[in-house]
């Protein structure tokens, strides 16, 4: 797997609740509830904020992709990923912005509607995001 690649999955990862690797930690692979879906993004949120004061940095989400992938990260990646989760682009990346960002995936990777993520619906989304790198 190229750098670039295993980059892209480990951003994946941790922006979609990601299946990408799948994770022991996440039990039994069923559909997940959106509020499930942004209960794992908070709960990824609260790992990269090493400070625990609610907001993540540019520094906090570069630290924590440098520890996924054991290197350190081109910037234009972090600035990727940052700017994913600070949407209002003032530098901080909050709680609130994540929970906006998280239910907006959802709805997005939701393609029937139904209001449950199915494995199926997650992998066609992590493949279009692999796409789109
Ligand atoms: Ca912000
Ligand atoms: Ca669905």
């Amino acid at each position: 797997m190229s750098k670039r690649l295993l980059a892209a999955a480990a951003l994946a990862t941790i922006l979609s609740g990601g299946s990408a690797f799948a994770q022991p930690e996440r039990g039994p692979q069923g559909p997940q509830t959106r509020d499930q879906y942004i209960a794992a993004a908070k709960a990824r949120f609260a790992v990269m904020d090493a400070s625990g004061d609610g907001i993540v940095t540019r520094d906090e989400v570069s630290a924590q992709i440098a520890k996924r992938m054991g290197d350190t990260p081109r910037p234009e990646m972090v600035d990727r990923m940052f700017s994913r989760l600070d949407t209002d682009g003032d530098g901080k990346a909050t709680t609130a912005e994540v929970e906006a960002a998280a239910g907006a995936r959802f709805d997005a990777l939701d393609t029937d509607k139904n209001g449950t993520l199915t494995p199926e619906e997650q992998a066609a989304g992590f493949r279009g995001m692999m796409r789109r790198q």
